[in-house]
C-alpha cells in the first residue's frame, strides 16, 4: 500500500521538476477547498460572480475564444503500434509524442500553482469505479472536476489501496491554438493534455479517462465503456426500467436523461429518474445481464436550448451553486442563452451583445452542475452494483430516411444499427456545423481504439448465459418536407420508451420490416399529442431505395476498417441488405 502512495509521489515529484510550479496543491475535495478557489477565482476575473439573488453560488467563466470546444484534430491515441489505432483515431508514436508535448509542459507552470486532484469515476464504493489523479495548473479545471467527480480524500484512499490509477497531466498553457494537443497512451494507463481549458479536453476524468482511456481497459476485461445516458423509466405500477442511449453530443443526451412525461403518463403515475446524462460503464452480472453506473457525479452539459419548455429539470438544477461558461448576461446579471426569456445585454465574449457578432451566448456555452442538485436524480445513481439495462438505444441527427424507432430483431443486429449511426455534426466539437458523418455509438471521437475491434468486442458480449438488453434506433429529427420537425420530442419521447419497454415486456408485437421491428398500428400511446396521421405515417416509413442506398454507404463504411471489421457484422450488412432486395 505504501508503494502505491510512493508511485503517485515519485510522479507528481517528476512533473513538477518537468513543469516547475512555484506551489503545489493536493487537492482534499472539501467544500472549503472549492470556496477557497472560488475566491481566488473571483480576484483574478477567471470567474464573474453572478447575480446572487437569483442565483446564489453561480459564476461564469469565459474561455479564450478560440478555446470554446474538443479539438478533434488535435487529439491522439498513442498505442505502440498505430494498428490499434485504427483510422477511427489520429495516432501518434507514444515516444514521439511524450516528446513533443512534454517539451510544452517544461516549465510551463512557473510561477503558477500545481493541483494535484485524485478523483474516482463512479460511486466511491462501487467495484465499476475506476480511479484517476488529474494534475494541473488551471483552478477552474479543480472546480469542475470537484462537481463533475468524486474528488479527494476518499478516491486518494481508493488509489493507495487498489495501486493502480490513470495519470493525467493538464496546462493550460497559453492558450494557444497552435501549441494544444491532447494525448492519450492507453498502454501506460496515462493522459497529457496541453493548451486548452475545455472540458472534454481538459476535465481529464470525463472522455479522456472514462472513455478513450476506459474504453480499452473495458476491451481488456469484458466490459463497456460508452458515451451514453442512463435513464430509469417508472411505470404506474412502480416497476423500474432502465435503458441506456448513445446519441453524439449536443443531440438531446442530457434533456432526454431529464425528461419529464406528457400530462396524461404523469396522471396515471409514471416517473423518470436521472442516472447519467453522458457516460455509461456497463459490465456483464452474475445474471447474465448488463449492469451500469455513471462514472461521472454532475452534468456538462449545453445551456443554448435549455428552457422551462425543453427540459424544467435541468433549469431547476442549475438555478443554484452551477460554474457557467460562455454564456451570456442580462442587465442585472443574470445568465442567459438564447432560448431563455429575457434579454442578453453582454455576449459570451463580456462585449456588448450585438446580433451582428452572432448569439449572444457560444452554441456550445455550458453549465457545470453536480447531479445532486437534479430534481430527478436517482437514488439508484449511487449503487454500488449499477443498474440492470433492459434496452439500448442508439440515434443520431438524421433529417430524412431513418424511423422514429426500430427494434434490432437480435443483437448483431443490434450492433450494426450502432455501427451504422450517423448524425448531422454539432458546434460541440470544432469544424462544420450540419455535415452527417458516421458516427459509430456516438464514439467516433472518444472510442481509444481500433473500431473493427470494437465492434468484435460489442459482439463478443453476446455469449451463453448472456441476457443481454433489446436494441434500439431513434431518430427524433426527422423532418418533412415543410422542413419542420415531424415528432415533437422531448417529454413526447417517453411515448417511444414506454413502447420499447412492452416490447420488453412482450407486451406488443410490432410489425415486421427489412431493416427491424417497428411500432404496429395502434402500439405508440398518442394521446394528448396533436399528430396527424400522415405525420405518423412519415415518421414510420421505410422507403426501400433509400435504405438500399444507405445499406451500401454502410458497407462502404464499414470497410474502412478492414481487415478488423468482424465478418459477422458485414454478413448482418449482407442480410439487411439481402432482405430489402427481397421486399422491393
Ligand atoms: O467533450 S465534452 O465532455 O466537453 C462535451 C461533449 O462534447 O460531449
Ligand atoms: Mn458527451
Amino acid at each position: 500500500m505504501a508503494s502505491s502512495l510512493e508511485a503517485l509521489q515519485h510522479w507528481v515529484n517528476n512533473v513538477a521538476a518537468l513543469t516547475r510550479p512555484a506551489r503545489i496543491h493536493w487537492c482534499d475535495g472539501s467544500d472549503a477547498e472549492y470556496q477557497t478557489l472560488v475566491q481566488q477565482m473571483l480576484q483574478t476575473g477567471t470567474l464573474i460572480e453572478l447575480n446572487q439573488q437569483t442565483h446564489p453560488g453561480c459564476y461564469l467563466h469565459r474561455s479564450h475564444p478560440s478555446d470554446v470546444a474538443r479539438v478533434e484534430h488535435l487529439t491522439f491515441v498513442c498505442h505502440p503500434d498505430e494498428q490499434d489505432a485504427g483510422p477511427n483515431n489520429h495516432w501518434m508514436d507514444p515516444a514521439e509524442a511524450h516528446a513533443k508535448i512534454d517539451a510544452l509542459f517544461d516549465g510551463c507552470m512557473e510561477g503558477r500553482t500545481m493541483y494535484v486532484i485524485p478523483y474516482c469515476m463512479g460511486p466511491i464504493d462501487s467495484p465499476l469505479a475506476r480511479c484517476g489523479v488529474e494534475i494541473t495548473d488551471s483552478p477552474y479545471v479543480v472546480a469542475n472536476m470537484k462537481i463533475m467527480t468524486r474528488m479527494g480524500a476518499a478516491a486518494q484512499a481508493r488509489i493507495e489501496h487498489e495501486g493502480s490509477f490513470v495519470k493525467g497531466l493538464h496546462s493550460a498553457g497559453e492558450l494557444d491554438p497552435e501549441r494544444r494537443w491532447i494525448m492519450h497512451f492507453p498502454a501506460e494507463l496515462s493522459i497529457k493534455s496541453y493548451g486548452s481549458g475545455y472540458g472534454g479536453n481538459a476535465l481529464l476524468g470525463k472522455k479522456c479517462h472514462a472513455l478513450r482511456i476506459a474504453s480499452n481497459q473495458a476491451r481488456q476485461e469484458g466490459w463497456l465503456a460508452e458515451h451514453m445516458l442512463i435513464v430509469g423509466i417508472e411505470n404506474p405500477r412502480g416497476e423500474t426500467y432502465y435503458v441506456a442511449a448513445a446519441f453524439p453530443s449536443a443531440c438531446g443526451k442530457t434533456n432526454l436523461s431529464m425528461l419529464i412525461p406528457p400530462a396524461s403518463y404523469l396522471q396515471d403515475g409514471w416517473k423518470v429518474w436521472t442516472v447519467g446524462d453522458d457516460i455509461c460503464w456497463m459490465r456483464p452480472g452474475a445474471d447474465g445481464r448488463l449492469y451500469a453506473i455513471n462514472p461521472e457525479a454532475g452534468f456538462f452539459g449545453v445551456a443554448p436550448g435549455t428552457s422551462d419548455a425543453t427540459n424544467p429539470n435541468a433549469l431547476r438544477s442549475i438555478s443554484h451553486d452551477t460554474i457557467f461558461t460562455n454564456v451570456a448576461l442580462t442587465a442585472d446579471n443574470q445568465p442567459w442563452w438564447e432560448g431563455l426569456p429575457g434579454t442578453p445585454v453582454t455576449d459570451w465574449q463580456g462585449r456588448p451583445y450585438d446580433a451582428a457578432n452572432g448569439p449572444a451566448a457560444h452554441p456550445n456555452s455550458r453549465f457545470t452542475v453536480s447531479a445532486k442538485q437534479c430534481p430527478t436524480w436517482s437514488d439508484m445513481a449511487e449503487e454500488a452494483q449499477g443498474v440492470p439495462i433492459s434496452a439500448i438505444v442508439f440515434g443520431g441527427r438524421r433529417p430524412s430516411l431513418l424511423p422514429l424507432v426500430m427494434e434490432a430483431r437480435d443483437w448483431t443486429h443490434g450492433v450494426l444499427m450502432g455501427a451504422a449511426m450517423g448524425s448531422e455534426t454539432t458546434a460541440a466539437a470544432t469544424g462544420a456545423v450540419g455535415v452527417l458523418r458516421r458516427d459509430s455509438m456516438a464514439m467516433k471521437p472518444f472510442c481509444g481504439y481500433h473500431y473493427g475491434d470494437y465492434f468484435a468486442h460489442w459482439l463478443s458480449l453476446d455469449r451463453p448465459g448472456a441476457k443481454l438488453p433489446k436494441v434500439f434506433h431513434v431518430n427524433w429529427f426527422r423532418k418533412g418536407k415543410d422542413g419542420k420537425f415531424l415528432w415533437p420530442g422531448f417529454g413526447d419521447n417517453l411515448r417511444v420508451l414506454e413502447w420499447m419497454i412492452d416490447r420488453v415486456q412482450e407486451r406488443v408485437d410490432g410489425a415486421e420490416t427489412p431493416i427491424g421491428i417497428l411500432p404496429a398500428d395502434g402500439e405508440l400511446r398518442l394521446d394528448g399529442l396533436e399528430l396527424h396521421p400522415a405525420q405518423l405515417d412519415e415518421l414510420l416509413d421505410v422507403d426501400n431505395a433509400g435504405w438500399q442506398t444507405e445499406l451500401a454507404a454502410i458497407g462502404d463504411y464499414l470497410q474502412t476498417f478492414t481487415p478488423r471489421l468482424p465478418e459477422r457484422l458485414l454478413r448482418e450488412q449482407q442480410r439487411v441488405t439481402r432482405a430489402l432486395d427481397e421486399a422491393d
